[in-house]
């Protein structure tokens, strides 16, 4: 499939080390894939679905010890330990290869090898870049098929070129213990082991995506964020582009995917996905700041996806989708979860595989982080721009977290620098997405803690260095809120489409259009520029109000907090974040 040396030098050395039983080149056609996929069927890796109701869809269940990211056995493995930061976990890198080797000696003696060449971002991009993942599972084969741009249009894009990110994937025996994620930046490397599950194993995504791609962002100019990108088309047919950072778990698929309220479809306002997790940033020829989706799927959370809540993904996922860690129907062969609209079936399995019946199980049926992997291409409101090589020009930037409290639902920073502090002084509750407690509240700056490939400090320093050099084209930057919760711990802002009448308000800010009160943390909205058309009966001004304010005596809490947060960073934190601090505290004082 290719003459590249430096491919062949290096699959002989992987080859070496795993000693397959076969290799097989993934070439990206249709055949070899289905080949594949019927392969897993007969062995039970996937179970084929109906195929009338869902033409084209798999389950796969993974195993028990293996539901999410493992963020205690993900490793950044740089020569200096300073330069992964507080932020990461840190071995040297001869010291993990040293590790892993034995883990990886022979792994595959009994398994085919698979060679997946693959580009994150459109082939005909400036700002794409390619991968190669070797791999002993089917599964990750056929999810890379969906997730990236896989085959020989990858290897055609990488010619004779040594920059290629090289990816080593096995299985092994699922043993948590030795479950090792190990990226090498300075050598364009990933190390995976022992797992089978998304993040941990489809090494384009958060592997290559964020902790490779942020670290050559940082040398080469440009950034790799974990950010959705949505496309707002105004009723004079003007689309604007907002990128927006959360956290895993948090509403990124949603936001990207949202259905705009009545009022607003009446109005002819449309939303037009562009991607749904991460952003690569680049400067245009024009001096603003363009982003490309460098995946080609949706790798997403399915519990509480609905028809109401997310018709858009649910669309999307009723072909050629693999889920994963669903309820399976046994009277009709197809998919069930928490929160969707059907009745749960009383003749189902649970993602564990157990019988399982939903109107008398107090167990969850699907695993909260269950997932989908479907095709952007297939997403009803997918943007005509989502493969434009050039990207689209970014209006706003939106940090956001889940806070039950402090943080109100929309505020605007001053400027870049307060922006970035911002989004270096996020904080989150987590949730299923990783192993561990849920509901713990954690900074989290740009929704980046777990995927930033190197010392925070310096990614601070990078988001500083982008906004001089975007001068007086920088997006304005923004900080939204969902989550608020009532003293029954429900939520107060209802959300999901309605979340369109907070972006109104941030594309107002952006064009001039819409004063704003500037308080102790930025610009907050006036109560009636928070358009509540058509919900008055969901919510009123007076709770609006409510949403929008901030209470000193939390803030000054958050800030012991935050000063802790920035006290591990020592001197590789920029001056700037703590001058913002400074202010921040002087405000609220
Ligand atoms: P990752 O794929 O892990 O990066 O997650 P994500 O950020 O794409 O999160 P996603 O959109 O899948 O949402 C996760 C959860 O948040 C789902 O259970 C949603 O139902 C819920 N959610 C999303 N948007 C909103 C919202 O506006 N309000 C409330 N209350 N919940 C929301
Ligand atoms: C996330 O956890 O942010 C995800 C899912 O998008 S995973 O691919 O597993 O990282
Ligand atoms: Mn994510």
């Amino acid at each position: 499939m290719t003459n590249n040396k430096f491919v062949l030098d290096w699959i002989n050395g992987v080859e070496e080390l795993l000693k397959p039983k076969k290799t097989v080149w993934i070439t990206g056609e249709e055949a070899q894939l289905e080949e594949l996929k019927n392969e897993a069927i007969k062995t039970g890796e996937l179970i084929l679905l109906n195929q009338e109701l869902l033409p084209g869809c798999t389950l796969h269940r993974s195993a028990v010890n293996d539901v999410a990211r493992v963020e205690d056995r993900t490793f950044i493995c740089t020569s200096k330990e300073e330069d992964a930061g507080p932020n990461n976990n840190w071995k040297a890198p001869n010291e993990m290869y040293e590790k892993l080797t034995p883990l990886f000696d022979g792994v595959m003696k009994e398994r085919t090898m698979y060679i997946i060449p693959y580009s994150m971002g459109p082939i005909d991009s400036p700002y794409s870049k390619v991968g190669i993942e070797v791999t002993d599972s089917i599964y990750v084969v056929l999810n890379m098929k969906i997730m990236t741009r896989i085959g020989q249009p990858a290897l055609d894009l990488l010619g004779d070129s040594n920059d290629f990110v090289r990816g080593v994937h096995s299985t092994a025996d699922l043993d948590d213990k030795e479950r090792y994620i190990a990226h090498f930046p300075e050598d364009n490397t990933i190390w995976s082991v022992n797992s089978g599950y998304g993040g941990n194993v489809l090494l384009g995504k958060k592997c290559f995506a964020l902790r490779i791609a942020s670290y050559q962002g940082k040398k080469e100019g440009w950034m790799a964020e974990h950010m959705l990108i949505l496309g707002i088309e105004n009723p004079q047919g003007e689309v604007r582009y907002i990128a927006a950072a959360f956290p895993s778990a948090c509403g990124k698929t949603n936001l990207a995917m949202l259905i705009p309220p009545e009022i607003y479809r009446d109005k002819g306002y449309k939303i037009w996905t562009v991607g749904d997790d991460i952003s690569w940033m680049n400067i245009g020829e024009d001096g603003r700041l363009y982003a490309i989706n460098p995946e080609a799927g949706f790798f997403g959370v399915v519990p509480g996806t609905n028809q109401k809540s997310n018709p858009n993904a649910l669309a999307t996922t009723r072909k050629d989708t693999i889920f994963t860690n669903v309820v399976l129907n046994e009277d009709d062969n197809t998919v069930w979860w928490e929160g969707l609209d059907e009745e749960a079936p009383v003749n189902g399995r649970d993602w564990k595989g157990n019988p399982w019946n939903g109107l008398e199980s107090t167990e969850k049926g699907a695993h909260p982080n269950s997932r989908f992997t479907t095709a952007a291409k297939n997403c009803p409101c997918i943007s005509p721009e989502w493969e434009n090589p050039q990207g689209v020009p970014i209006s706003a930037i939106l940090f956001g977290g889940r806070r039950a409290k402090t943080a109100p639902l929309v505020y605007e920073s001053t400027d870049w620098q307060h922006g970035t502090f911002l989004g270096a002084t996020m904080a989150s509750e987590t949730t299923a997405a990783i192993m561990g407690d849920v509901g713990v509240v954690r900074r989290d700056p740009m929704a980046m803690l777990p995927f930033c490939g190197y010392n925070m400090g310096d990614y601070f320093s990078h988001w500083l260095e982008m906004g001089e050099k975007l001068d007086d084209k920088v997006p304005k930057i923004f900080h939204v809120n969902w989550f608020r919760v009532d003293d029954e711990g429900n939520y107060i802002w209802p959300g999901f489409g309605d979340n369109l009448r907070v972006l109104e308000w941030i594309l107002k800010r952006c064009d001039g259009e819409v004063d704003a009160d500037k308080i102790s943390i930025g610009y907050v909205p006036k109560v009636e520029d928070i358009n509540i058309e058509g919900i008055e009966d969901k919510i009123s001004k007076e709770t609006i109000k409510e949403i929008l304010s901030v209470k000193p005596k939390e803030w000054l809490d958050d800030i012991e907090n935050i000063k802790e947060f920035f006290k591990q960073f020592g001197d590789r934190l920029p001056k700037e974040m703590m001058d913002e601090l400074e202010k921040l505290e002087n405000n609220l004082k």
